[in-house]
Parts: C-alpha cells; structure tokens; sequence
C-alpha cells in the first residue's frame, strides 16, 4: 500500500513557480522560421505527390498539428489515396522513388511497421518527415487535441511540460513499453476535465457540430471552439499549481486497478465496464487510456509489469520533487 503523501501547497510557494515553468513552455514553442520551412516541405512534398497521383491529398497530423508540436519536431503526414483496395506497401516503395530521385535524404520505406510508413529529411532545412497511407484515424483525433488546445491556454503549457518531462526522462518511448506522447497529451486533457471549476468541457459530450465516419467509427464532437473560450474561466489555478496537480494524480490518486480515463466521457470509467480487468494478448491494461474514437483501443497496453513500474516511479519522483525541491523547474527535468 502506498503512502498517501501530503496533498496540498501553501499559494505562495507554488505561485513562484509560473514564471520559470512558463519560461521552459515558451522555449519549446517553434519558431514562426521553422513553422514556415515546415509548410514548404509540405509543400514540395504534395506537388512530387500529385504528379503521380493527382486525386490524392496529404494531411498533417501528430504534434505539428494538434499545436502540442515542440521546436524540432518530426512531421507525421497522412496521404489519403481513396481507394480502400490499394496496396500500401507497394505506394510506400513508389514514394520512396519519387523523394529519392528528388534528392530527399534517408528515405526508407518502413512496410512491415505497426504503421507502415515512409521516412526522410530534407537537407537544407534537416527536417524530418513520416509518411503514412490512409490513416484518416489519426487526422482526426488530430484535429480533437487541436480544438482541446484552443480552449484553454493552460493545455498546451501543461502539455508541453508534460512532454518536455516524459522525454527528458526516457518515459516517453513506447517501444521501452512506456506512452507516446498522444497517450500524455490525453492525460492532460483528462486531468483537466476533471478540475473543479472544471478547466476542459468534453467535446464529444456536446451537440455534434462536426461528425465524419471512419472505417466505420463516428467520430462527432462539438467544434465551435469560439463559444468556449470562457469555459475554464472560473477556475484560476495556475501553470505551476497544474504540474503539482497533475503528478500528484498520477503518483497518488488515480485508482490503476479499477479504472480508465476517458476524454470521450469527460470522465473515468471502469475496467470492468471496458472488460479490461485481466491480460487478453499482450495487451496487460495496467494504465489504461482509452483512444477518443476508437474505443476498444487502450493506449497503456505497450505497458508492461517492468514499465508500469518505471512509470509510477517517475509520477511520484515529479510529485516529491514538485512538493519539496527547492529548484523543482530543473530537478524535473534532469536527464535519467
Ligand atoms: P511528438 O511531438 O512527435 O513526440 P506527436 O503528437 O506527434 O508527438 P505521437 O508521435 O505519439 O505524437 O503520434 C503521432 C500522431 O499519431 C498522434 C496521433 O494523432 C496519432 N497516434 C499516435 N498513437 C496513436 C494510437 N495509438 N492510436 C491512434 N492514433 C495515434
Ligand atoms: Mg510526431
């Protein structure tokens, strides 16, 4: 049984805070020189793409996006080809031609990935780029943490710092079984969900004003971001009060046995509801984070009894660390 630790933190320590942890959110934002070389690799990219096929179109997707891109970021992009019939692997090898012969670098086509995709850089501006088929999915859950971030400022600093932190101490790489930085992005938006005055509405527990069907999943939401701009208005919390509330939550709070968070509800709900008390495969829920639209799908199940471990760790190394360190805006971040 864990210790339940002291919950709470005199105003003025935390409020010193604001300044340094609003100071790391604005070094991490892209510069407008580098949104812009991004547009024009998007750009160079979709006139090489529409000389082979004019109907396609290409769509950002991930953290250059959805607004949660730091400096530097990768692109992620989707090509949308309509024919459902086609053979990807054999579109990724044909692309891979295309940027090769167009002096692209390190083009490599991924076809037996998870996603399958095709990688390269452009040399002059050292950007590099993914390329996925037909991964609608992806567009429009892109699209939800996009209008998420436009309602509450307070989103995409926690994000960012969230990110900056997973990253800085290695619990950000899915492949070592802990989240993708789509899983912390979900976090925030939950965690802020939760607050009382609530900060974030739940989207999709609204009157739908935007509704397309992929591979047979509704994706519906309300998008008339300009109406909430006064939604987290009643609650004043700060940046600085959110981070120590946020690993507080992780650390301390959240039930991992019983339950998972759903930004689809603006809730939690239980693992006995989503049957996902017990291992079925691989997949062990033992942090679970249901996907917006697919909801069958839990993003904690690259988690594993190692992991979970290294992750619930780190939550109360940032809780202890936000509670008593005397420099905690650089303690946080310290590489593992
Ligand atoms: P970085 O800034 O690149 O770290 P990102 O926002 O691009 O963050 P990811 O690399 O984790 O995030 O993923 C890229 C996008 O792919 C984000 C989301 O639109 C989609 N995506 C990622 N993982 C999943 C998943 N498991 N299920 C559905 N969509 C996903
Ligand atoms: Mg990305």
């Amino acid at each position: 049984m864990r210790t339940l630790k002291r919950q709470t933190l005199c105003r003025i320590d935390i409020d010193r805070l604001n300044a340094p942890f609003l100071g790391i959110f604005e070094s991490l934002i892209p510069t407008e020189e580098e949104k812009v070389k991004q547009k024009q690799l998007v750009t160079l990219l979709e006139s090489i793409i529409c000389k082979e096929w004019p109907e396609a179109r290409l769509y950002i997707y991930g953290s250059c996006g959805n607004s949660f891109g730091v400096s530097k970021s990768d692109i992620d992009l989707c090509l949308a080809i309509g024919d459902a019939d086609i053979n990807k692997s054999e579109i990724l090898l044909r692309l891979a031609d295309l940027f090769q012969s167009d002096n692209l670098q390190n083009v490599q086509a991924l076809t037996r990935a998870r996603v399958p995709i095709v990688k390269l850089m452009d040399p002059v501006t050292g950007i590099s780029c993914d390329i996925c088929i037909n991964n609608v999915l992806a567009v429009v859950n892109t699209k939800l943490l996009r209008d998420y971030a436009n309602i509450d400022a307070r989103l995409r600093q926690l994000a960012f710092i969230v990110k900056h932190w997973a990253k800085s101490r290695g619990v950000n790489e899915t492949y070592h079984g802990t989240l993708s930085s789509y899983a912390y992005v979900l976090m925030c938006i939950h965690f802020l969900q939760q607050r009382r005055p609530a900060i974030l509405p739940c989207l999709q527990g609204m009157r739908a004003t935007y509704s397309v069907t992929v591979e047979n999943i509704e994706c519906a939401f309300f998008d008339q971001i300009d109406k909430l701009q006064d939604f987290g208005s009643h609650n004043k919390e700060t940046i600085a009060e959110l981070v120590w509330a946020f690993f507080n939550y992780w650390a301390y709070s959240h039930d991992y046995a019983n339950t998972v968070i759903s930004v689809r509800r603006g809730s939690t709900i239980s693992k006995r509801e989503k049957d996902w008390t017990r291992r079925i495969g691989n997949d062990r829920h033992l942090i679970c984070i249901e996907d917006p639209f697919e909801t069958s799908h839990d993003l904690g199940r690259v988690v594993d009894k190692r992991s979970i471990k290294v992750l619930r760790e780190e939550f109360e190394r940032a809780a202890e660390i936000m509670q008593y360190d005397a420099n905690p805006c650089v303690k946080l971040f310290e590489p593992y």
